[in-house]
């Protein structure tokens, strides 16, 4: 099967990382992973957008901890596009405990804290193409890189 060279996945700097200023760190990162970047914006999502994003979570201990985390400021939602972007888009996040997390990655570069770790990103295709929707209901953008036909 010919690779995906058009998976997408979706990233959100959460409120931590964005009061930490670090946005164009995580930007850059998957820039120059060579990701392409179809949508992106600051938002400050309810918290009934909240509790669908992390719907399969309710019910957790953390769970109202964790939406009032969400809820203490703008988010910064993005998607990428490129091969194996779900996958590789988690390796590069790190563990969900930061302190298990190596050195290189986001929460293990910026984070020791489960509930303060900067960042989240899809774990299936499945579930980005239903962030995406949850997140872009205007859609993302289509186009094409003059280098991206020609990697693969
Ligand atoms: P995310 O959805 O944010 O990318 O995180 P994840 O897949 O790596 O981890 P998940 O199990 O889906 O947990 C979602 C978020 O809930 C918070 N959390 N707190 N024990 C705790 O206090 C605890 N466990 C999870 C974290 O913010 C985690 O990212």
């Amino acid at each position: 099967m010919a690779p995906n060279i058009r998976e997408r996945t979706y990233i959100m700097v959460k409120p931590d990382g964005v009061d930490r200023g670090l946005v164009g760190d995580i930007i850059a990162r998957f820039e120059r992973r060579g990701f392409k970047l179809i949508a992106a914006k600051l938002a400050s999502p309810g918290k009934e957008h909240l509790e669908k994003h992390y719907a399969d979570l309710m019910g957790k201990p953390f769970f109202p901890g964790m939406i009032q985390y969400m809820l203490s400021g703008p988010v910064f939602a993005m998607v990428w596009e490129g091969l194996d972007a779900v996958k590789t888009g988690r390796v590069m996040l790190g563990a969900t405990n930061p302190l298990e997390s190596g050195p290189g990655t986001i929460r293990g570069d910026y984070a020791l804290a489960v509930g303060r770790n900067i960042c989240h990103g899809s774990d299936s295709v499945e579930n980005a193409e239903k962030e995406i929707a949850l997140w872009f209901p205007e859609g993302v953008l289509q186009y094409t890189r003059s280098q991206e036909s020609k990697v693969f």
